[in-house]
């Protein structure tokens, strides 16, 4: 697929995926939604073995994702409002299911869909500047993309029902305060910030950290059994050359060299 609306670069392997279409303060129209659909899915898995993580940000100084491009919306049936919702969050699970660490690095505004991406990353560091809400209720419609639900596991039931049906828009500090930003940083500092995170996980076990993910994810998956899902990804791990790397490099007291398999 030839991208966009979507700008990848690959710094010192690790993708850094840029929202770009900062007229329209980077809204997700059906463009930008096959884009990402594309590059988390169908596009995914030779980088999925070679990258070291994902960081997704916004183009421009004034936002992340301004949500769902509202003028897209006007005219569309029942059918079509379900089947797009269907589509974004076939979407925001492919991004929370992603192998390597994905982390928002949120430069401004992250409303309604925008919001909602960034809670399906499995981190957000955000700018002083970030602004956080879901104001779907201002147009008349919910969170569809699997913001009801994820924005109660970042910010428990009460907040999430208060930001939900206000709309209130949030700043980074209190986005931190509430667990729906890991960090606040500087303007402009953003996406330094998340390679950092995502440098220093590069240096663990590659297999360990995509059962992180899986495990964690399983806490909050309809029918899984996240104790399960530890012991049997645990059982799998003990399997692996890494674990042998990582235990005899414990004993003899030098640094693993990890290989991912
Ligand atoms: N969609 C389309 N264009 C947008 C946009 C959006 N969400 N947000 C901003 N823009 C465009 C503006 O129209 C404007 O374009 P021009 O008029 O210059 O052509 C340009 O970006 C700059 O915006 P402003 O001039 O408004 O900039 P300001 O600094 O004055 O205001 C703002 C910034 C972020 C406060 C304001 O732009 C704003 O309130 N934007 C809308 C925020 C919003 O309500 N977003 C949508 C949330 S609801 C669904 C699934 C999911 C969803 C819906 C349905 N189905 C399955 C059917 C999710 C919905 C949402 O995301």
């Amino acid at each position: 697929m030839e991208y966009q609306n979507l700008s990848i670069k690959n710094e010192d392997n690790i993708l850094v995926v840029t929202l770009n279409r900062p007229k329209s303060l980077n809204a997700l129209n059906k463009q930008t939604m096959d884009e990402l659909a594309y590059f988390f899915g169908e596009d995914n898995t030779p980088k999925q073995l070679a990258i070291k993580g994902v960081v997704v940000t916004g183009a421009g100084e004034k936002a992340f994702v301004a949500g769902a491009d509202i003028k897209e919306f006007l005219g569309m049936d029942a059918e079509a409002g379900s089947k797009l919702s269907r589509k974004g969050n076939d979407i925001m699970f492919a991004i929370e299911r992603f192998p390597k660490p994905v982390i928002a690095a949120v430069n401004g505004f992250a409303l309604g869909g925008g919001c909602e991406l960034a809670m399906a990353c499995h981190m957000r560091v955000a700018s002083e500047k970030a602004r956080f809400s879901q104001p779907e209720v201002n147009l008349g419609i919910i969170p569809g993309y699997g913001g009801t639900q994820r924005l109660i596991q970042h910010v428990g039931k009460g907040k999430a029902m208060e930001l939900a049906m206000t709309a209130d828009m949030i700043g980074a500090a209190e986005a931190k305060t509430l667990g729906l930003a890991n960090h606040v940083v500087p303007a402009g500092e953003e996406v330094d910030k998340a390679k950092e995170i995502i440098n220093k996980i590069a240096k663990k076990a590659p297999l360990a950290i995509a059962k992180i993910i899986e495990c964690t994810n399983a806490y909050y998956e309809d029918g899984a059994n996240g104790y399960e899902v530890e012991i049997n990804s645990f059982g799998a791990l003990t399997r692996s050359e890494d674990f042998v790397e990582g235990a005899s490099a414990f004993v003899e007291k030098r640094k693993a060299d990890f290989k991912g398999c």
